[in-house]
């Protein structure tokens, strides 16, 4: 059975939004759910020409990988062989767990057998965490669906397909760039390709919680909003909103569409979330056989002016941002321990704040993030070259918005959307990027939307935030790069800053490249010293802007990326982190570290 018609196509009046957007059918919270992890060792097949998918004619084959042949006799041709292939850990990227496959870009098939004995009455998906970028799933030889898009999750019914013993599960994986995809060609990191994050068999009753959300009403004092999808449900089902620690319960009967919205009101006792006091309560949501338990913090986040306010109060954010990037080790992040010392290190900074940059990364980070109180900025991977007339790009990001909406919506940590990174200006972009932030605001009122815009100078010493997509956006992001792409590292001494918003900015990137270890005057490219001294001036600079509302310097640590070639100093890595790849600090590190101790002892968060 395939999720129920109905919940797949539901449009559903979202949760808090103002009109109606389509909601993504994606098992949330699966980390609480009764799952049977399928992570580990798979097989692959490398198949750069698609030879598993299409014949010599360039025709789908019936025959392909998916099919998992094996030779009926000794006179039968089989020209692949899956029982024969090396492994690849999943979760994990291809490129870091095989020199071979370090700047592989194309197709990779992997394999994994399984047995489930699934009881009667219950219903089995298949759920990754995602699949870098296009990946095909086969269950014993038969397509049971397909996914577009390398950050979010997905999942497929198999519960009319499962059989006791031996399940064959085949997914094609293909991370191809392609001009009208979400990103396109060009990215300053790595084309990581695979099944990138945990894949997990999630078994659940006929009718269960397939959506929730638990948030603060942004427009109402203490009264915690409530929106319910059960999949697979008759109208007029039984739900039941525990939140023990504050003594709420309320139940209330779903309506025709499997679906229930309510509120109730806190008492003065609850406690909201914060960087100082990152309360998370156990919310506990049953309908019939289906209980899901989830760690929600309540927290408000709203503008006023030129300040962001966390629960009522101007906060400034003392950010940094990061790449998916595991920090121990070569490849993408995928844990909950890779999440730990990431988020570890930027807390030692003094920071309250991180830009998960460019792209949805994996829940554990934003588990993480929600007990150790540091607000996140979350994006989609629209990147500097999208085709702005096509529609169907534009379908795809909002179908990325969707799903890390759906996936994230109940995490305190999460603040900020952000629909887009340098983006040029012209009509068509504006059209696009608003229409982004529409659908956010639709399916989300409970954050506030952003985007990082470029920089324009008004005269050679005034900077000018008059991006017309500033309109659309509660919080300007501005990426500048003063003392690295533009001017020597003294030039931020004599800029000045205009807005022709009344709106809080935030200075979503700057920063400079150094090698670890390499030492020199400070007007020496790619010394320690250079990069301490674009912080230093820097941090002067961004003091003086009266509508700076937070950070987030480039970056914590240095990543991967193509197009970072220079010998014996980039060796394609990004050197512009805080942190090496190794995870030694460099001098900027400490620059940036003293500047917001001195932040903090201003503050209350
Ligand atoms: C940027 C991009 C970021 C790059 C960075 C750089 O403006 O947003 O993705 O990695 O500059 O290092 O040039």
């Amino acid at each position: 059975m395939f999720k129920t018609l109905f919940s797949l196509l539901a449009v559903t009046l979202l949760c808090f939004g103002e009109s109606s957007a389509q909601e993504i059918s994606v098992i949330q919270n699966t980390s609480n759910r009764q799952i049977t992890s399928l992570n580990g060792s798979w097989k692959y097949i490398v198949d750069p020409y698609d030879n598993g998918y299409y014949s010599y004619r360039y025709t789908p084959r019936s025959d392909g990988f998916f099919k998992d042949a094996k030779p009926k006799g000794p006179s039968d041709l089989v020209e692949y062989s899956f029982d024969k292939s090396q492994t690849l850990h999943v979760p994990g990227d291809w490129n870091s767990q095989n020199d071979k496959l370090f700047f592989y870009e194309g197709t990779i098939w992997y394999r994994k057998l399984f047995d489930y004995q699934l009881p009667e009455g219950k219903r089995l998906f298949v759920h990754f965490g995602a699949a870098n970028y296009k990946a095909r799933v086969y269950l014993n030889g038969e397509l049971i669906g397909t996914h577009e898009g390398g950050f979010t999750p997905f999942d497929f019914e198999i519960t009319d397909k499962v059989k006791a013993k031996g399940n064959d599960l085949v997914v094609m994986v293909n991370n191809n760039r392609h001009l009208d995809a979400i990103p396109t060609v060009i990215t300053d990191w790595w084309n990581y390709g695979g099944l990138t994050r945990d894949v997990d068999l999630v078994e659940v009753p006929s009718t269960f919680i397939n959506n929730y959300k638990v948030q603060l009403d942004p427009e109402a004092n203490r009264t915690v909003k409530t929106h319910v999808q059960l999949d697979g449900s008759q109208p007029g089902e039984e739900i039941t909103l525990d939140i023990p620690e504050l003594k709420i319960q309320k139940m209330i009967k779903t309506d025709a569409s499997g679906t229930a919205d309510f509120e109730v009101k806190a008492g003065k006792n609850m406690t909201y979330w914060s960087p100082k006091n990152p309360k998370l309560y156990t919310v506990r949501i049953r309908s019939g056989q289906d209980t899901v338990s989830d760690q929600i913090g309540f927290r408000t986040i709203a503008t006023q002016g030129t300040d962001i306010l966390l629960n009522g109060q101007p906060v400034f954010l003392r950010g940094i941002c990061i790449h998916e990037e595991a920090p121990l080790r070569e490849g993408r992040a995928y844990s909950d321990e890779d999440a730990r010392v990431l988020l570890t290190w930027a807390k030692e900074l003094g920071a309250n704040f991180v830009r998960l940059a460019h792209y949805p990364h994996n829940e554990h980070i934003l588990k993480m993030a929600d007990k150790m109180g540091i607000m996140v900025w979350s994006e989609i991977p629209v990147y500097w070259t999208i085709q702005w007339d096509n529609q169907q790009t534009l379908n795809l990001a909002k179908q990325q918005l969707s799903e890390v909406i759906t996936r994230d919506q109940n995490h305190a940590s999460i603040i900020l959307w952000s629909m887009a990174n340098e983006t040029p200006r012209s009509d068509q972009r504006l059209k696009f990027i608003s229409s982004l932030a529409q659908h956010t605001r639709d399916l989300d009122n409970t954050r506030l939307v952003t985007a990082a815009l470029e920089l324009k100078y008004a005269d050679k010493n005034t900077l000018l935030i008059n991006d017309p997509l500033g309109k659309y956006l509660d919080v300007l992001g501005v990426n500048e790069y003063i003392g690295w792409y533009d001017g020597p590292p003294a030039k931020a001494d004599r800029l000045s800053w205009k807005s022709i918003y009344n709106k809080p900015m935030v200075i979503s990137e700057f920063g400079g490249g150094a090698k670890y270890g390499n030492h020199g005057p400070d007007n020496e490219r790619w010394t320690e010293e250079y990069q301490a001294e674009i912080y230093r001036h820097q941090t002067k600079m961004l003091q003086r802007i009266p509508f700076l509302a937070g950070m987030n310097p480039w970056i914590l640590q240095d990543f991967r990326s193509p197009r970072r070639q220079l010998p014996d100093i980039q060796d394609f890595y990004n050197r512009k982190g805080l942190i090496s790849d190794r995870g030694f600090k460099k001098e900027a590190y400490y620059v940036l570290q003293d500047f917001y101790q001195k932040l903090k002892e201003q503050s209350n968060n």
